[in-house]
């Protein structure tokens, strides 16, 4: 079908030889407000140059559907940038390697071995029970004059995407997870935020600050799950997979990895074994701890939610039992509130770039292949036409009037289509369990004489919050920490 051409070509910021459009990108404001208020002047779909690059920017749902779903082969392709280079060997991931033969195996691979852990069977469910339960007893004998509840939450879902990539739980101070979790806040804070560095790839060449600490944090990484493999290589059996470093191995041609003979262009390397388990480990933790610590936040700004969600819990599930994912359809308004948090706060406001793989379209206009494509989530879920008073905190905007769950078609926090989300069913178990066994347990309110937690947030790799302190309370039937 060919559909008609828009008449004018998309949009464009001014530009400059060489510098493109950057002298217009100034003014401090992070990419996905600067794009939002850009996209009330050019409109909803424009174009730019960064440094060379000529990048089209997608502000409305229905060309974030277009490019992710409708064309989703077409704009399937990742940029090559030298920070996500430095991370990824190359490429030799999932999230920033572009969209190859190879790529898509290995993609199926790393959801076979989340989906072999998930829906089906309760063992996913299991080790994040397990982790919960521990969550809820360090908080309910927290600090009563009020604490930051991010370590907690972090070194959670870390245990849970360790047991889940290499079947290794740490226990609390544990050097090997402070460790981790160093490394992984010095990537979040130098990787891929649009510095120069991406767009003029030979500035690699000078003294950069950030891009040596970057590297840095790669090195103890890979140190560390260097170890992690060898140890798994030697430990394994032919047995089912204990874990997704062991489908990796086994997915790989005859499970012995390139040691010996030269790669080939359709196997997956060592290389792309580690980077996986990284990424794995990075995408999970970074993701569900923000979504997590932020939904908290507005939590604390309305108590009046966190009542409502209790009021629901207690009665569909009550004190005397654990919350499960079989109770997930019982509880929309639980379910409203996560999804109110992932839209008002995206951790990713703007996508991983996207590019055209071939000649294309969006709304009738041309796009030609090598196009950098960014969706700015952020102005789609704060779209005034789609949703009403977009800035408020309102779950309620996820129910009909029976209280049965909608989901508008402005909401995509896991993007869609071929690029969307690997992690996404993982993702929705975590944020469930986590959230109603702590509601079902512990009430959260704003340390006495502590201001409310800062909603500005602060934009690294992902959105994330300014820390903030918590007082926990614990429910009827908590008290003594559900030991
Ligand atoms: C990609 C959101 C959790 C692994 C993405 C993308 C988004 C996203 C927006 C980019 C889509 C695009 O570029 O078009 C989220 C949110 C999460 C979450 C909101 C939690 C609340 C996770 C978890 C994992 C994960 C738990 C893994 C365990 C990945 C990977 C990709 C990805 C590997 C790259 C997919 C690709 O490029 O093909 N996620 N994510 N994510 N996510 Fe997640
Ligand atoms: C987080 C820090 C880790 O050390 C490395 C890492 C790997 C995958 C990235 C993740 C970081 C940040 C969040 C990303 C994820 C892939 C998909 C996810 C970008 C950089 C999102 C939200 O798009």
């Amino acid at each position: 079908v060919t559909e008609p051409l828009a008449r004018g070509s998309i949009p464009c910021l001014p530009r400059l030889p060489f510098l493109g459009s950057l002298p217009w990108l100034g003014g401090g404001l992070p990419p996905h407000l600067l794009f939002t208020q850009m996209s009330h002047r050019y409109g909803p779909l424009f174009g730019l140059y960064l440094g060379p690059h000529y990048t089209v920017v997608i502000n409305s749902h229905q060309h974030a559907r277009e490019v992710l779903m409708q064309k989703g082969k077409d704009f399937a392709g990742r940029p090559s940038m030298v920070t996500t280079n430095l991370l990824t060997r190359g490429g030799k991931d999932i999230a920033f390697s572009d969209y190859t033969p190879l790529w898509k195996h290995h993609r199926r691979l790393v959801h076979n071995s989340f989906t072999l852990f998930g829906e089906g069977t309760t063992r996913l469910q299991d080790i994040v029970l397990s982790e919960v339960d521990s969550l809820c007893v360090e908080l309910l004998s927290s600090e009563k004059q009020g604490f930051d509840p991010s370590s907690a939450v972090t070194r959670a879902v870390t245990n849970i995407i360790c047991t889940l990539v290499f079947s290794a739980t740490y226990r609390h101070g544990d050097a090997e997870l402070q460790e981790v979790i160093q490394y992984n806040n010095g990537i979040v804070e130098t990787i891929a935020r649009g510095g120069l560095v991406d767009i003029y790839p030979w500035l690699k060449v000078f003294p950069n600050k950030s891009l040596s600490k970057l590297k840095k944090c790669i090195t103890i990484r890979d140190q560390l799950l260097t170890r992690k493999l060898q140890e798994h290589k030697l430990s394994r059996s032919d047995g089912e997979p204990r874990d997704l470093l062991d489908a990796l191995l086994k997915g790989q041609t005859g499970g012995q990895g390139q040691k010996s003979s030269e790669p080939k262009d359709d196997e997956l390397t060592d290389d792309h074994v580690l980077m996986t388990a990284a990424e794995t480990f990075g995408a999970g933790v970074e993701t569900t701890s923000t979504t997590l610590l932020w939904i908290l936040a507005y939590l604390l700004h309305h108590p009046e939610v966190q009542e409502r969600v209790q009021k629901e819990l207690d009665e569909h599930v009550g004190s005397e039992r654990t919350v499960t994912i079989s109770d997930r359809g019982q509880l929309p308004y639980l379910n409203s509130v996560i999804n109110e948090g992932m839209r008002i706060r995206p951790v990713s406001p703007v996508l991983i770039p996207h590019t055209a793989m071939t000649n294309s379209s969006i709304g009738g206009h041309i796009v030609s292949k090598g196009t950098r494509v960014l969706v700015n989530m952020w102005s789609i879920h704060h779209d005034p036409r789609h949703w009403d008073k977009p800035d408020l905190f309102k779950p309620e905007r996820f129910l009909d009037h029976r209280g049965q769950q909608v989901t508008p078609s402005s909401f995509l926090p896991f993007g869609a289509g071929p690029r969307v989300c690997v992690g996404k069913s993982l993702a929705i178990l975590e944020l469930f369990l986590f959230l109603s066994s702590l509601l079902q347990r512990m009430s959260f309110r704003v340390p006495h004489g502590a201001p409310l937690p800062n909603l500005q947030g602060r934009l690294g790799v992902v959105l994330q919050p300014l820390p903030f302190k918590v007082v926990v309370i614990p429910r009827a039937g908590w008290e003594d920490g559900g030991k």
